[in-house]
């Protein structure tokens, strides 16, 4: 055991998931279809989900199924509270209250079924966090209206979320706004677009200004929803939330810092905009130097000003390294032009680990934002070997803690205000980026494979009881 920092008493230890990757029951309760529903299952090989227009018979959907979340959330909630959560963070599926995403009233067993889960973690003293879109907007809105690059998005996402506040405001106090909104910065991955604005690009269209199109939508809308969060309960705190991933330069090299800083400029002006009310200056110059359309009137100004969120939400993975392209330029047209980090390791699904970079970002943030800020996903996605029913995680157990502890350096030595810290995730469950159930992060196991076939069995893994130590100590028996 390492010795950590004891926390505040209040501190919002918990765990997190979205709904789509956990729920299933994807046709209950007149639920509409999404965009998770038409995602394919992909694999650690070949990463990239097919999106289809329509479910093809033959073909694996896994968000069809979760780990069946929507009818197990009673026993669930109970293994939760035994680990002895102070937050459980999921999203509300769209979906639920509003199937096609354009009507005008909700769809009340959709509403029901959330104010039951909501009031079961209650009950078991765990606080809900919520997060109103999770990669999971209704998949209409994306065939008849083109997804956010249409502005009618806005009034239709507001609806949703003023309805999820008048219903839920009593049960919820901690709310999120748009699940890592930041991932389309890397549009050359064209299935970030897809899930955080449910953009389908045109032959020829260019992918970087129909992103900052539908993210211009999305920001005023996200500024929208706090100030009518602010109407229907002025007690209610809403955050932006960003996938932070430091994006450090490869060398001493000016270059390569100049690179860099531009790359965290690109990746992190979501921020700016949730956090600071505003566009920055470097992006509005490089829009125009591109040619860029980016309809900004006087009156999308003043709601991003009056709007700027209570908290930042966050999570943290993994870092990043870039060095100065060829050409010279400081664009981004793949990826960030990212390079591998040598001094780093990886994850099976290369995905590099970096300890030290939770508490570096936390730093960044505080002196750029200054805002409250949630880890709201941090975790370890793993194969994992059911053996006598335990799972001996133990490297689970040491990404963990490393993370947490630098976590709390920056806490307690460096004073940045972190108000939570929710791992991913407390329960295996269907990754976003392959569909996979195979990649696995929970602190309990469930018995079901990538085929959604299984038991579906819960067994706590070794990391279970270490997590459940840690937040009995308040973070000082890491
Ligand atoms: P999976 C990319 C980079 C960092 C986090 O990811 C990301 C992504 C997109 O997949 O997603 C977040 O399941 C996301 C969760 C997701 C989790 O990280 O691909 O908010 O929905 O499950 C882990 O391994």
């Amino acid at each position: 055991m390492t010795q950590g920092t004891k926390m505040p008493a209040d501190f919002l230890w918990g765990g997190a998931v979205a709904a789509h990757q956990v729920e299933g029951a994807w046709q209950e309760d007149v639920k509409g279809v999404s965009i998770a529903d038409v995602m394919q299952a992909a694999s650690r090989t070949q990463p990239v989900r097919k999106f289809t227009d329509t479910v093809q018979a033959g073909k694996i959907y896994p968000n069809h199924w979760g780990i069946d979340f929507y009818h197990t959330y009673p026993e669930d909630i109970k293994r939760f509270q035994e680990l002895g959560m102070k937050a459980f963070r999921t999203s509300i599926a769209w979906t639920r209250i509003f199937p096609n995403g354009d009507e005008k009233e909700p769809n009340q067993a959709g509403l029901d079924h959330y104010r039951q889960m909501f009031q079961a973690l209650l009950d078991a003293g765990i606080q809900p966090v919520i997060t109103l879109s999770h990669f999971e907007m209704p998949i209409h809105l994306v065939k008849e209206y083109g997804g956010w690059r249409n502005r009618k998005l806005i009034d239709f996402f507001v609806r949703f979320a003023r309805v999820c506040f008048e219903n839920f405001h009593d049960q919820v106090h901690y709310w999120m706004t748009f699940n890592e909104i930041d991932n389309q910065s890397d549009w050359g991955l064209p299935h970030h677009l897809l899930q955080d604005s449910g953009l389908q690009l045109q032959p020829g269209e260019n992918a970087e200004e129909a992103m900052f199109q539908a993210v211009h939508n999305e920001l005023v809308a996200s500024a929208k929803t706090v100030l009518a969060a602010r109407k229907v309960d002025p007690q209610l705190q809403i955050g932006g939330m960003l996938a932070m991933v430091p994006i450090y330069p490869l060398t001493a090299k000016p270059a390569d810092q100049m690179e860099a800083m531009r790359a965290m400029q690109y990746r992190y002006f979501f921020g700016d905009v949730h956090a600071l009310g505003q566009y920055p200056k470097w992006l509005r110059k490089y829009w125009a130097q591109k040619g860029y359309d980016i309809p900004v009137s006087a009156a999308d100004a003043d709601i991003l000003r009056r709007g700027t969120v209570d908290f930042m939400g966050m999570s943290y993975y993994m870092s990043f390294a870039t060095a100065e392209r060829a050409d010279g330029k400081l664009e981004f047209d793949e990826h960030h032009d990212l390079v591998d980090n040598p001094t780093l390791p990886k994850s099976d699904w290369g995905w590099q680990i970096d300890p030290i970079g939770v508490r570096w970002i936390l730093n960044w943030m505080e002196d750029r934002w200054h805002k409250p800020i949630m880890i709201v996903e941090n975790g370890f996605g793993a194969y994992d070997k059911l053996e006598d029913g335990h799972v001996h995680d133990q490297y689970r157990i040491d990404y963990l803690r490393a993370h947490i502890e630098q976590m709390e350096k920056a806490v307690t030595e460096d004073g940045v205000d972190v108000i939570g810290y929710m791992m991913w995730a407390p329960i295996d469950l269907i990754s976003a980026s392959t569909g996979e159930m195979a990649k696995r992060y929970g602190l309990i196991y469930v018995d079901q494979d990538d085929a959604g076939q299984g038991s579906g069995k819960r067994y706590l893994k070794d990391s279970f009881a270490w997590y459940k130590q840690l937040i009995a100590s308040d973070g000082s028996e890491l």
